[in-house]
């Protein structure tokens, strides 16, 4: 057993040190309005207030920007993207918090120790690693709680994150409730998934400042979780670029699928998860989605462009035939159209989707593990080039939904 070091470094803005600060630039959501490319800065568009306009039986168009100007480039869609935050922060999601003033951690035995403070108040939280490499510093998966579970192929540590820590979800009763809204305020109008993605980002914090204790490379970090915590692993992925693979397990409406195709499911009278019912169930969503839930065709955004916001960076999403509930059809469409944009980018090796059954919710069915989850753990976290095919959209079941008429919009080539 390795010999327990404990270290305990911090960073505060402005930082002077290079070895223990981590960057700000980095790490901040991508929501400025000015994005720097290759060739310096520029300027992205404005974002027009107010909704837009609605956009009925296919899902919004994401190259072409709020404000009407077509997305024609790689520069462009980085603006895009920046916009594409906002508006779901704006009115489904809530607002992430930029990075805090300070965040420490200390490293002791398998523990973790992130202690973050901003305007006087401070919060403490701590996560487990198993399985650290020895040598050369290794990936890591961040685990959110404990439904699901993928299996991690051996090279790759685990990052137990107990997510009900930073934000309860037990019922509309946890409403502002833990570590995040203790930081915050109770009535911060971030959701449980926006406040755990926050957390995420501490956790990568923490593992910059540690790198040399803890053996994780913090640029080879991915991240999963199962049902309500998948949705919060998409969540994790979209808002967090340093996250290099994003594994959604079973996270069905709220994660990989679209409040339209749901909304349209349910109006022909069938038993899926939808906007209407989700925000009477749990506090996954700000209240800023609470005036749009019975009329989802106003939003100027839907899932496909939450996934948007990991583009070009890799995802394979697991969802399971067998329940209507979780999402057979409208995670099939939303992830069928989702995939547009890795497209549009030369990427489509890095995106999958995957949808097969005969498991349990939230019990991973080995059918999906050798030739899909191994291939991108393997390409994307091992650096194993050879790690097999990573274009992946595939359904066990016979879908009739109509990817193409649900997108009318022409997928540009962006370079
Ligand atoms: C798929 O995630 C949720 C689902 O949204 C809920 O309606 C259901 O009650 O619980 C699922 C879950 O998190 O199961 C563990």
């Amino acid at each position: 057993t390795a010999t327990p070091t404990t270290t305990s470094t911090t960073t505060s803005a402005p930082q002077q040190s290079t070895t223990l600060s981590t960057s700000r630039t980095t790490s901040a959501p991508p929501t400025s309005t000015t994005q720097t490319s290759s060739g310096g800065s520029t300027a992205c568009p404005a974002i027009p207030n107010g909704l837009g306009t609605p956009v009925s039986n296919a899902l919004n168009d994401p190259f072409t920007f709020h404000g009407g100007g077509k997305v024609s480039s790689k520069a462009d869609w980085s603006c895009r993207q920046a916009e594409m935050s906002q508006l779901l922060q704006k009115y489904e999601l809530g607002t992430l918090p930029g990075k805090p003033s300070s965040v420490t951690a200390s490293f002791s035995g398998s523990t973790l120790s992130i202690t973050v403070s901003e305007n006087g108040k401070s919060i403490s939280f701590s996560v487990t690693i198993n399985n650290r490499p020895s040598g050369q510093a290794g990936p890591a998966i961040i685990n959110y709680g404990t439904f699901g579970g993928l299996p991690i192929p051996s090279g790759v540590a685990t990052i137990l994150f107990n997510n009900d820590e930073i934000a309860q979800q037990q019922d509309q009763s946890s409403r502002g409730k833990g570590k995040f809204y203790d930081l915050y305020g109770s009535s911060h109008s971030a959701g449980a998934l926006t406040a755990w993605a926050w957390g995420v980002s501490r956790i990568i914090d923490a593992l910059e400042l540690t790198k040399a204790q803890t053996n994780i490379d913090p640029t080879r970090i991915g991240v999963t979780g199962c049902s309500r915590n998948g949705k919060g692993a998409m969540v994790a992925g979209a808002f967090e670029p340093r996250i290099a693979l994003t594994l959604p397990e079973e996270s069905g409406a709220g994660g990989s699928g679209c409040w339209r195709i749901a909304a349209m499911q349910k109006s022909q009278g069938q038993n899926v998860q939808d906007a209407t019912q989700i925000i009477t169930e749990n506090v996954w969503f700000s209240t800023n989605f609470n005036p749009y839930v019975n009329n989802v065709n106003s939003l100027p955004f839907d899932h496909h462009m939450l996934a948007g916001l990991i583009a070009p960076r890799p995802i394979y999403v697991m969802e399971n035939v067998d329940m209507e509930w979780l999402g057979k059809v409208s995670t099939y469409g939303c992830m069928g159209i989702a995939r547009k944009q890795w497209e549009a980018l030369g990427a489509l090796d890095k995106f999958g989707y995957s949808q097969v059954g005969g498991n349990s919710h939230c019990s991973f069915p080995s059918s999906q593990q050798s030739s899909e989850l191994n291939a991108f753990i393997g390409k994307y976290l091992l650096n194993n080039a050879n790690a097999g095919n990573t274009s992946i959209f595939r359904s066990t079941a016979t879908q009739t939904f109509n990817l193409a008429s649900w997108s009318p919009w022409t997928v540009p080539s962006l370079s």
